[in-house]
C-alpha cells in the first residue's frame, strides 16, 4: 500500500517535472527561432543593397550578403536540428512540412535577388525588384507557424510561462516590423522624391499595425508580473523607438509631403537602425525572464522529486525496519516461548535466552523461565517421592536382615501362585522351617552371631530354590518355602537336601571364633492332600514341624492328610 500510494505521488511528481523539462526545451527551440528570424530579417539588408547596387556588385557587399546568408543558415540549421531533437508526435508532421516549406521559400527568395541583381541598374525593373524583396520579406512569415506550434506545446505545458514568451514574440514581430518600415522609406529617401499615395498608405498601415503591437507587448510586459530587466527593457524600447526612432519617421513623412527629405538613405539608416537594437533588447530581457522561469520552475520540480524520492525510501524503510523489529522482537521471541512452552508439556526444559529489551516479550519470558523452574522444581519432587515410594514398598515386603521377602510378602505371593496352581491343577508343596534351639545360640553366643547364623540359612536357601519358587521370613527364626510344580515326594526330597545342606554347613561367626553349626526341623505339606488355603497348609506344615521338633529336631516331618 506505501509503495502504491508512494508511486502514484511520485508519478505526478516525476510527470511535472518532465513538463517542466520539457518546456526548458521548448524555450530553447523558441530562441533559436527567433534568432533564425532575425537572421533572416537582417540578411534582408545586405540583399537590398545587392538589388540597388550596380552590377557587378562590389566586393564588400558580396561579402556581406553572403556573410549574412551563412548567419542565416546556420541559425536556421541550428532551430530546425532543436526541432527535430525533441519531437513531439501531435506535431512533427506539420513541423516538418513548414521547415521543408520555409527551406524552399529561402532558396527561391534568394535565387530570385541573385537574378535581378545579375542584371544591369538600368535594366532592372521596379516590379521584378519588388517581387524579389517581397519574397524576402515573406519568409519571417513562414516562420511564424513553426514558432507558434511550439509556442502552443509551451502553453499545454506551463501556461504560466507561455505569457512572457508570447510577449518576446510579440517584440521580434515588431522588430520586424519596424524593419520593413524603413524599407518602405529607402526607395523615396534614394530619389528624394515624394512618396506616392500608395507608398504612403503602405507606410501608414505598418505604422498602424507597429502601434497595435506597441500596445501587446505593453500589455504582456504589465500583465505577466514582469521582473526588473522587462521593465527596464521596455522603458528603453519607449524612449529609443518610439521618443526617438518613430519621431524621425514622423518627420520623414511631413518632409515628403513636399519633397526634400534633407538627408540620403545612409543618413535615415545610421540614424533609424540603431534605435531597433532596443526592441531586440525587450526580446531578449522578456525571453530571458521566461527561460529563467522555466528554469526556476524546473528546479523547483526536481527539487520536489528529490524529496519526495527520500521520503519515499524513507517511508519504506521505516516500514521495513518496523516490520524487521517486530520479527526479531516480537514473533521470533513468541515462536521460542511457545517451543518452550511445548518442551515443558513434553516434560522437557528448553532453555530460553531472554531478551536483552525490558518490553512485554520479555515479561513473557520471565514468566516461563519462573515456570520452567517451578516445573523443574515439581519433577524432582516427584522424582524423589518415587524413590521414596519405591523404597517403602520395598522396605514393607522384605525383611531388613536377610533381604528375603517378608510375611507380608511371602502371603501375597504364595496367594497368587496357589490361585494360578488351582487354574493350571499343578502341584505346590509348603515347607516350613525353625532352626533348632535358637534361643540357646542367642544366649551363649550373642544376638550377632544369632543373626549371622541367620543370614546363613538364608544363602543356603536361595542357592536351593528354583525360579518361580518362593522363600521368605516369616517369624524370629522361622523361615517357609513353597514350591511351585511340584509332588509330595520330590518336595520331600528337597526339604531332606536342604536338611543335609544346613546340618552341614558351617557358620563362619567372625575371626578368632568357632565356626557355628546350626540345624533346622521342617513340617511338609502340599496342595495335594491338603488343600490349597493357604492358612490351612501353613497350620498343617506348623503342626509336622512341631512334630519333629518333638522327636528330636533336625528333621522333616510330612503333615499328616486331613
Ligand atoms: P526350639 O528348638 O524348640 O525351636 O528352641 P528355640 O530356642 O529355637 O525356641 P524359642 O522359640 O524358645 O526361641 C526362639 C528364639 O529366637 C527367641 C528369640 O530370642 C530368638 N530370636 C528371634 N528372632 C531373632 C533374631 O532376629 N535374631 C536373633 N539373634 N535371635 C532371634
Ligand atoms: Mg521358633
Ligand atoms: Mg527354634
Amino acid at each position: 500500500m506505501a509503495v502504491l500510494v508512494a508511486g502514484r505521488i511520485m508519478f505526478v511528481d516525476w510527470r511535472e517535472l518532465r513538463r517542466a523539462e520539457q518546456a526548458v526545451v521548448l524555450i530553447e527551440q523558441l530562441r533559436l527561432g527567433m534568432i533564425a528570424a532575425e537572421m533572416v530579417s537582417r540578411e534582408r539588408g545586405p540583399a537590398n543593397g545587392v538589388l540597388g547596387a550596380e552590377a557587378p556588385a562590389n566586393e564588400a557587399l558580396k561579402t556581406s550578403l553572403a556573410q549574412a546568408r551563412d548567419r542565416t543558415d546556420q541559425a536556421y540549421a541550428a532551430f530546425a536540428k532543436a526541432l527535430r531533437e525533441v519531437p513531439k508526435r501531435r506535431r512533427q508532421q506539420s513541423i516538418g512540412r513548414q521547415v521543408d516549406g520555409f527551406q524552399t521559400a529561402l532558396d527561391q527568395a534568394r535565387r530570385r535577388v541573385d537574378a535581378v541583381a545579375a542584371l544591369p541598374l538600368a535594366q532592372r525593373e521596379p516590379a521584378s525588384i519588388k517581387v524579389a524583396v517581397d519574397s524576402m520579406i515573406r519568409l519571417v512569415g513562414l516562420l511564424r507557424p513553426v514558432v507558434m506550434l511550439v509556442i502552443d506545446d509551451l502553453h499545454e505545458d506551463q501556461p504560466a510561462m507561455s505569457s512572457v514568451v508570447v510577449g518576446a514574440m510579440l517584440a521580434s514581430e515588431l522588430r520586424e516590423l519596424t524593419g520593413q518600415l524603413g524599407s518602405l522609406l529607402t526607395p523615396a529617401l534614394s530619389h528624394d522624391a515624394p512618396l506616392s499615395p500608395d507608398e504612403r498608405l503602405a507606410i501608414e498601415r505598418m505604422r498602424g499595425r507597429i502601434a497595435q503591437l506597441r500596445v501587446l507587448v505593453a500589455s504582456r510586459v504589465s500583465v505577466g508580473h514582469a521582473g526588473e530587466a522587462v521593465r527596464q527593457a521596455h522603458a528603453r524600447m519607449e524612449r529609443d523607438y518610439f521618443g526617438r526612432a518613430d519621431v524621425l519617421v514622423a518627420q520623414v513623412l511631413r518632409s515628403g509631403e513636399h519633397g526634400g527629405y534633407g538627408m540620403s538613405t545612409a543618413q535615415f539608416a545610421a540614424r533609424y537602425v540603431p534605435d531597433m537594437n532596443a526592441i531586440l533588447g525587450l526580446r531578449d530581457a522578456l525571453f530571458d525572464e521566461g527561460r529563467a522561469r522555466g528554469q526556476a520552475m524546473h528546479d523547483a520540480q526536481r527539487r520536489t522529486v528529490a524529496v519526495m524520492l527520500g521520503m519515499t525510501g524513507l517511508h519504506i524503510a521505516l516500514i521495513v525496519l518496523g516490520l524487521y523489529l517486530m520479527r526479531r522482537r516480537v514473533i521470533k521471541p513468541l515462536g521460542r516461548a511457545a517451543e518452550a512452552l511445548e518442551a515443558m508439556r513434553d516434560n522437557r526444559c528448553l532453555h530460553l535466552t531472554a531478551p536483552v529489551q525490558g518490553d512485554e516479550i520479555a515479561a513473557v519470558f520471565d514468566g516461563i523461565a519462573a515456570l520452567q523452574a517451578q516445573h523443574q522444581e515439581r519433577a524432582a519432587l516427584e522424582a524423589e517421592r518415587d524413590k521414596l515410594i519405591e523404597r517403602l514398598r520395598v522396605q514393607s515386603s522384605t525383611d531388613f536382615l536377610t533381604t528375603l521377602p517378608n510375611r507380608r510378602a511371602f502371603f501375597e505371593a504364595a496367594q497368587a501362585e496357589l490361585a494360578r496352581a488351582r487354574r493350571h491343577g499343578y502341584g505346590l508343596v509348603l515347607l516350613l522351617l525353625d532352626v533348632d534351639h535358637f534361643k540357646r545360640i542367642n544366649d551363649t553366643r550373642g544376638h550377632a552371631v544369632g543373626d549371622r547364623a541367620l543370614v546363613a540359612l538364608t544363602e543356603v536357601l536361595k542357592h536351593s530354590v528354583r525360579q518361580g519358587d518362593v522363600a521368605a521370613r516369616i517369624g524370629g527364626e522361622e523361615f517357609v518355602v513353597l514350591l511351585s510344580h511340584c509332588t509330595r515326594e520330590d518336595g520331600l526330597r528337597f526339604a531332606e537336601r536342604l536338611r543335609e545342606t544346613v546340618s552341614s554347613t558351617l557358620v563362619e561367626v567372625g575371626e578368632g571364633q568357632e565356626p557355628l553349626r546350626i540345624t533346622v526341623s521342617i513340617g511338609l505339606a502340599d496342595v495335594r492332600t491338603h488343600g490349597v488355603g493357604l492358612e490351612q497348609l501353613l497350620s498343617r506344615a506348623d503342626r509336622a514341624m512341631y512334630r519333629a521338633k518333638n522327636a528330636g529336631r533336625d528333621r522333616i516331618e510330612v503333615a499328616e492328610a486331613a
